[in-house]
């Protein structure tokens, strides 16, 4: 048993430059902190991150997140700090809402991150080891390992000022380590950025929020995909990588069409493009094909894939929030088969956890991913490593806040490999 005594919050700011929250908690004189990221393409059902809408910071402070954090502290300093679920249950249960709209999912998240990390000290644990605890409190064998990196190496959509319909091209490299996949990625990253000043010239080598090359001239998906191609050659991993790619699609969704490429598509059409795609090229995961409301499209697509003897996942992001009654809707109309797991789209670690019980036990894969607007907290490494899920993407082989969590992970294999 160790007492919480104190938790504080401070205004923080993320990658973008946004503020954000950060908890320091205090149990046995040692200080917590956690931090939490923020989304731009974000999906209508997501728990609230509550912001001032003040003339400060233009409407985005967060000071009073930072206020409501007092008011949690309040009812969680006495409590046991590894009582994971009991603080989180408490914090949704005087929330009194929904969506978390009464202190904040940011303001619940940040106390709930920050008591998961004083929890494994207190047990005397790796962080990744308590949250494998966490998930699963009767198992003695814990099966731990690295996830497989999913690289952000180009950005499109609302992630960066281009024509890009899609947001996210990416890569992932297939060796047998996570030192190994880093490496490979940060060399392709390195030889595109040669490639796309040789082929678009100046200016194409600037980046979007998330690290990848962000460049005007590229316009069009496939040529996104080619220019990839090259660079995996040309780095000399042809055949040991596989592409990715979220289209966050509700964002170029209009008046019931899909505006791709510059061009007005319906969702068959749309669909049609995907199968082109992935019998073009080594594509083994599509996120958020279709808006976040089309549950049967998704499903009309991974149909069409399995027809075709293609194999890729189909990961739902925006379509499911990270929310256990999305993601039931989603397992009813088989939509997908991979969950995106992103702990401040519900903002609490616990109902996280129930998200990736849901998935698993449905046999669906989960991927834990970072947001586009993040901070150098590396919390997710941990959480990817602890839930065994063999996947996550956060963003570009460049970049402090990405590299942290990229850094975290091979600090998590070397003291794996010691044991
Ligand atoms: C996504 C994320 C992270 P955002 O759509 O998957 O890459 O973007 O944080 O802007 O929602
Ligand atoms: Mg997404």
């Amino acid at each position: 048993m160790s007492k919480i005594k104190k938790i504080k919050a401070r205004e923080i700011l993320d990658s973008r430059g946004n503020p954000t929250i950060e908890v320091d908690l205090i149990a046995k004189n040692m200080i917590y902190s956690a931090s939490v990221p923020s989304g731009a393409s974000t999906g209508i059902h997501e728990a609230l991150e509550l912001r001032d809408k003040t003339k400060r910071y233009l409407g985005k402070g967060v000071q009073k997140a930072v206020r409501n954090v007092d008011k949690i502290s309040k009812f969680i300093v006495g409590k046991d700090c590894t009582k994971q679920k009991e603080i989180d249950l408490l914090m949704i249960k005087k929330d009194r809402t929904d969506d978390k709209s009464r202190f904040g999912a940011n303001a619940i998240l940040a106390v709930s991150l920050a008591c998961a990390r004083a929890g494994a000290n207190n047990k005397k644990l790796f962080l990744f080891e308590h949250i494998a605890k966490l998930l699963s409190p009767y198992k003695k064998e814990f099966p731990i390992s690295l996830p497989r990196p999913f690289f952000n190496v180009i950005n499109g959509g609302k992630h960066a000022d281009n024509k890009l319909s899609f947001q996210e091209f990416m890569i992932a490299p297939k060796f047998k380590t996570f030192k190994q996949n880093l490496q490979a990625a940060g060399e392709v990253y390195h030889i595109l950025k040669k490639d796309l000043h040789k082929k678009y010239g100046k200016g194409s080598t600037n980046v979007g929020d998330e690290g990848g090359f962000a460049p005007e001239r590229l316009q069009k998906s496939t040529d996104a995909l080619k220019i990839l191609m090259k660079a995996i050659k040309d780095a000399g991993y042809f055949g040991k990588m596989d592409i990715a790619m979220d289209c966050a699609a509700s964002e170029f969704f209009k008046r019931g069409k899909y505006l791709v490429d510059g061009r007005k598509l319906s969702k068959q059409q749309l669909t049609n493009h995907y199968i082109q795609l992935a019998k073009k090229y080594p594509l083994v995961s599509i996120e958020d094909p279709f808006d976040q409301e089309d549950f049967i499209a998704f499903a009309e697509l991974k149909k069409k894939l399995a027809e075709n003897k293609l194999n890729v996942q189909i990961v739902g992001d925006d379509l499911t929030v990270t929310n256990v009654d999305r993601i039931e809707e989603a397992i009813r109309e088989g939509s997908c088969d991979c969950l995106l797991l992103k702990v401040n789209q519900i903002g609490s670690l616990t109902e996280a956890l129930n998200a990736v019980r849901l998935a698993h036990n449905n046999g669906w894969k989960v991927m834990v991913s970072h947001r586009s607007g993040e901070t150098e907290d590396t919390f997710i490494a941990d959480l990817a490593v602890g839930i065994n899920c063999g996947q996550i993407k956060a963003g570009a082989p460049c970049r402090g806040e990405r590299t942290a969590k990229y850094n975290q992970l091979l600090r998590i294999e070397e003291l794996l490999s010691r044991k």
